[in-house]
């Protein structure tokens, strides 16, 4: 079905459907599923849902690697919930990708075979506890200067799963810097640690927002759809001057010797990531890019009989249902 979505995108769409769409969305209307949309609009928006719904359940891989070694009860029940909220982000992502005429079988083939992406971020690993505290603070802080914007967003079933996500998104944050405080107010090898996670996830975070926005491929348009509302650039410098200042409060130092407070700007001048590595990334060469993709190709194998067992099940409903007319 997708791949005759994609074919369909060639022949181009009635030039006044295409201006009063626009005019639609300039007005700040929501554009719902049933609704006349341009193919590239349906094909961006399956694109980035879906690439957020696989963000979401990748994301629960270097978190759930922590689960069995929290250092409390506490903070294992705290683990535990938040990386059960990413399976349910992932879920209602899902299904608002799926009104668009996507399945969730044909998303997860194209996540596993290399056709559709999910975050940078997750192809680093979490080697220490105080990665979890990094991780809450930078990656779902990033998440939400990323997706507090979306709730505004064009179509309306992702419009509407954004509002529920944030809510999840700003306590997941708050729990991430929590465990920054308590390791930042411990022993100095404690402190060491975040610094370290600091050190470490500081500049893949800030890949999070995508490229520059002179190599944005997708901005322009997508902006002009209201399927973003924001630059890429736009919100990694929002990002960078809402950190900075909780930093200074851990008393952990940003790895960044270029950082400085820019009067003129009223934010900070920081360093670029390294986009070669972003890209290689993006390729599938990042550090566990292999083998996140064989965990989740792992996960669908072995669920394949429930599946099945849920359709037979369905199928047997329906002949009875039938038989019974
Ligand atoms: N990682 O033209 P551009 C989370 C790709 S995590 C991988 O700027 P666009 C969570 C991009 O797809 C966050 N790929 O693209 C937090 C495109 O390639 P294709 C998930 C990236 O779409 C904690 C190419 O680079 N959030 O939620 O306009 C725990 C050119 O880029 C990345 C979302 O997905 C990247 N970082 O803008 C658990 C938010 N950046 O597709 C989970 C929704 C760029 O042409 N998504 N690329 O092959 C967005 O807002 C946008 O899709 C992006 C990229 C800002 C990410």
């Amino acid at each position: 079905m997708y791949a005759q979505m994609i074919k369909s995108e060639a022949t181009s769409d009635d030039p006044e459907k295409l201006a009063a769409f626009q005019a639609r969305i300039d007005a700040g209307e929501k554009i719902e599923p049933k609704d006349w949309m341009p193919e590239g609009y349906r094909k961006t928006l399956i694109r980035q849902i879906g690439q957020h719904a696989h963000s979401e359940i990748v994301g629960q891989l270097p978190e759930g690697n922590w689960i069995t070694r929290a250092p409390s009860l506490e903070r294992k029940a705290i683990l535990l919930a938040k990386v059960q909220d990413e399976a349910g982000h992932g879920l209602y992502l899902y299904c608002a990708a799926e009104t668009l005429g996507v399945s969730r079988d044909e998303m997860t083939e194209m996540l596993l075979d290399g056709r559709m992406k999910y975050s940078s971020i997750f192809a680093y690993p979490t080697l220490t506890w105080a990665d979890m505290g990094a991780v809450g603070w930078l990656v779902d802080g990033a998440a939400i200067m990323n997706q507090v914007p979306l709730q505004r967003t064009s179509f309306g079933p992702y419009a509407r799963a954004m509002i529920r996500i944030c809510k999840e998104e700003s306590f997941h944050q708050r729990q991430g810097f929590d465990i920054m405080m308590k390791m930042c107010s411990g022993t100095p090898a404690q402190k060491q640690m975040a610094q370290d996670a600091l050190n470490r996830f500081w500049f893949p975070a800030l890949m999070m927002f995508g490229p520059s926005d002179a190599e944005s491929t997708h901005s322009a348009q997508s902006m002009a759809w209201k399927i973003k509302m924001n630059s890429n650039d736009e919100l990694r410098q929002k990002f960078v001057d809402q950190t900075v200042p909780q930093a200074e409060y851990l008393g952990l130092t940003v790895p960044d010797d270029t950082l400085a407070w820019n009067e003129e700007k009223g934010g900070y001048d920081f360093a670029e990531p390294d986009w070669d590595e972003f890209f290689e990334v993006l390729k599938g060469n990042g550090p566990c890019s292999v083998d996140r993709i064989a965990t989740r190709k792992k996960a669908w194998d072995d669920g394949q009989w429930v599946r099945e067992g849920l359709m037979a099940h369905a199928a047997k409903k329906r002949a009875a249902k039938v038989a019974a007319e």
